[in-house]
């Protein structure tokens, strides 16, 4: 069964039922998650509607909204960096209903891996354990000159501040996230070459645009029931068993209530 495109009337009964009962079933559910699962915190996404690659490419003269993430860009232009840096830590985030929906799903010993392409680190302070951060996070830092590592506790001042951080041998420091061009961590890798044994696939919050994330979904995608949760159409849509295109927390919403009706 292929879903519709639902907007914002969500999902009817039938498909509520149909996806709860998938989860219900599943053991070894992996998801990837993308921006869009942290839009509903504050977090803007890149490129959804007003997302951050539309804001950055009006402030700054950029080649393209991408050059933020390219290492040679940031070694001479870091401040279109450590603005969305700043934006995202001044915020203080809290977790999503749909990242706490995750957590519990895990808890409930339904998900055997959790991959996001997020640097935001809400799936931890929602309490998911199983996670692989396949684009880095913003909890390490290191001095592109010394390679001096950071907790970034230590240079959280300086950015919220306005700044940009040196090292003391005044060398550009850059949060350990994954730049394109970039190796992904070598745990990363593993999965992707060997994936995991999965009942189910959900991939949440992502337009599937960025490599080679969206690959070792797409391959895992090809052998597994799949339910993609967005916003918006992907150019991979066709590829998914079910698409459902609605606010993912109202997704979770549902789908979490619809579970609990009928606990396993
Ligand atoms: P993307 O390309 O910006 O796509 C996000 C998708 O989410 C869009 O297609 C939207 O339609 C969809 N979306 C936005 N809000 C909602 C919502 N409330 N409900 C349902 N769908 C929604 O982002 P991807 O994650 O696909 O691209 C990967 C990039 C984005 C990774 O490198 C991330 O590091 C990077 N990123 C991360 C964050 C974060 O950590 N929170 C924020 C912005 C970008």
């Amino acid at each position: 069964m292929r879903c519709k495109i639902f907007k914002e009337q969500g999902m009817d009964e039938f498909t509520r039922e149909r996806i709860a009962r998938a989860m219900r079933q599943a053991t070894r559910i992996v998801v990837l998650t993308g921006a869009g699962i942290s839009t509903s915190a504050g977090i803007k996404d890149f490129r959804g509607k007003d997302g951050m690659y539309e804001i950055v490419r009006k402030r700054y003269n950029l080649p393209s909204p991408e050059a933020i993430f390219e290492i040679n860009f940031f070694m001479r232009q870091p401040e279109p960096f450590y603005e969305m840096v700043r934006s995202m830590f001044a915020m203080e985030a809290e977790p999503t209903l749909s990242h706490r929906f995750l957590a519990w799903l895990e808890e409930q010993g339904k998900m055997s891996l959790l991959v996001t392409q997020n640097i935001d680190m809400l799936h931890h302070k929602a309490g998911s354990k199983a996670v692989l951060e396949c684009h880095g996070t913003l909890r390490t830092a290191s001095c592109l000159t010394c390679g001096r590592s950071f907790e970034f506790a230590e240079i959280r001042a300086a950015v919220l501040a306005g700044g940009i951080p040196r090292c003391e041998c005044q060398g550009l420091i850059k949060p350990d996230i994954v730049f394109f061009g970039e190796s992904l961590p070598a745990e990363f890798y593993t999965v992707h070459l060997s994936p995991p044994d999965a009942d189910l696939l959900l991939l949440m919050g992502t337009s599937l645009n960025v490599q080679p994330a969206a690959g070792f979904a797409l391959n895992l995608a090809a052998t597994t029931e799949s339910i993609l949760v967005n916003r918006d159409p992907t150019p991979y849509d066709a590829m998914v068993t079910h698409v459902v295109n609605m606010d993912l927390d109202r997704f979770c919403q549902d789908i979490w209530e619809e579970m609990e009706k009928t606990p396993s």
